[in-house]
């Protein structure tokens, strides 16, 4: 008997610019071309060309879903010109993905911008969350009919913390202030997509589409557990990183006092929430003026002795994500692991860190929790953003110089617990 719920979503994710190779026209390409990445992506996994082939190993290891996100440089190459060949192309891979049976959970962002919006100001300028929303207007017109889960934006704080408080990612700022416009904005896309990709695909297509975000999720410990100081800005810390945005969504209020008190055209513009979750920061207070008051993250030896680490240095931490699920259920709103996973030299990592979390997410539902999908980060070996290609997320090796994909052993046994539901 399976331990997960009937018709539970099995799968794995990609994005546009991690895998597809050759996105010259976006952000990213840019900055890799500026030097300010590991490496360029160039053609990464060359999954444009083969998505098929891609899909078929994923239909081989019994996914019955797949995540993958629209590059929206390539299919808006211009402000206000879609571009029909582009267009067909993604019709054509939810196409395939719908004839060999796997769901197709369409990411709109992930992440990476068209030049022209890029160079326009990105998400600072007050009119990005509609310039987006008509690029999504457009893309539920034409894909309504194909698509019933949507991801309007992949992991939006993690774009305004990277770009804009880091200067790690384009465009390589470090403004708190800005930052958080940033992420007014983006909770405004987000609220815009949703009504009118509802209002299309009911009009057009007399669906109801279900829409959702990725939201990044991390469990915050204090550094010091006696330390009332590194408490408080842990609990702080934890709340404006996983709370924050959805809080605002749900209620239709950004509210930060003296900053931000803005309303929202409706509430609880969500059908289902996305959790991206990979692993625990301790955090240490190092003031009291903003934004200081979000600690800072320890890397002290002492924490780093506790449990694993991956390849990237996180600390791997189970129960973080059924401490997030819990967490979330709080917003009474069905919930998928949109990403979960682990970059390893050491296949056997993996195949470790997957039932371990899957534990998990079974512990959640067997409390009650309405997880309805688990989705592995990611499918094949990628180009790892400001890391290049060094960190291995995949359940398929990628060798980058002949494009040749080989099936991990984790692979095979994600593909056994994908197919009985069974975690012994
Ligand atoms: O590769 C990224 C992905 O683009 C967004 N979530 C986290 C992954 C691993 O860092």
């Amino acid at each position: 008997m399976s331990d997960f719920p009937k018709n539970f979503l099995w799968g794995a994710a990609t994005s546009s610019h991690q895998v597809e190779g050759g996105n010259k026209l976006n952000d990213w390409w840019e900055w890799e071309m500026q030097g300010k990445a590991k490496e360029p992506s160039g053609e990464a996994c060359e999954h444009y060309k083969r998505f098929k082939e891609d899909f078929d190993l994923a239909k081989g290891l019994n996914h019955n879903c797949h995540r993958f996100s629209l590059e929206w440089s390539r299919l808006e190459p211009e402000q206000g010109k879609i571009d029909e060949k582009e267009m067909a192309h993604y019709k054509e891979v939810i196409l395939t993905l719908r004839e060999l049976g796997l769901e197709p959970i369409v990411t709109i962002n992930h992440f990476s911008i068209p030049l022209w919006f890029y160079r326009s100001g990105a998400w600072e300028q007050p009119d990005s969350p509609h310039i987006f929303s008509d690029f999504v207007e457009k893309m539920a017109e034409e894909l309504g009919g194909l698509v019933d889960y949507w991801i309007t934006l992949n992991e939006p704080l993690v774009y305004a913390y990277q770009g804009y408080i880091m200067g790690k990612w384009p465009p390589g700022k470090s403004d708190f202030y800005l930052s958080l416009k940033v992420i007014k904005n983006l909770i405004f896309a987000h609220v815009f997509s949703y009504e009118k990709i509802h209002l299309i695909t009911r009009q057009r297509y007399s669906k109801i589409p279900r829409i959702g975000l990725s939201k990044h999720t991390i469990v915050f410990s204090p550094c010091n557990e006696k330390s009332l100081k590194d408490r408080f800005s842990t609990a702080l810390r934890h709340n404006m990183a996983n709370h924050f945005f959805i809080k605002s969504i749900m209620t239709g209020k950004i509210f930060i006092p003296g900053i931000f008190n803005e309303i929202l055209p409706v509430k609880r513009a969500f059908d289902f929430i996305g959790v991206n979750y990979y692993s625990r920061d301790f955090v240490r207070n190092i003031g009291f003026s903003a934004p200081k008051i979000l600690g800072e993250v320890c890397t002290l030896l002492h924490h780093r002795e506790i449990g694993k680490r991956n390849f990237l240095d996180w600390e791997i931490y189970p129960e973080g994500l059924y401490v997030i699920l819990k967490e979330f259920a709080r917003y009474k709103l069905p919930l998928i692991i949109t990403e979960n996973g682990i970059c390893a030299e050491d296949d056997n990592e993996r195949a470790n860190f997957i039932l371990a979390h899957l534990k998990e997410v079974k512990r959640a539902i067997d409390e009650g929790i309405p997880v309805f999908g688990y989705i592995y980060w990611s499918l094949l070996d990628n180009f790892e953003w400001d890391k290049g290609f060094s960190p291995r997320f995949g359940l398929i090796e990628v060798d980058y110089k002949t494009q040749e994909r080989k099936i991990r052993n984790s692979a095979i046994e994600y593909a056994r617990v994908c197919k009985t539901g069974n975690l012994k």
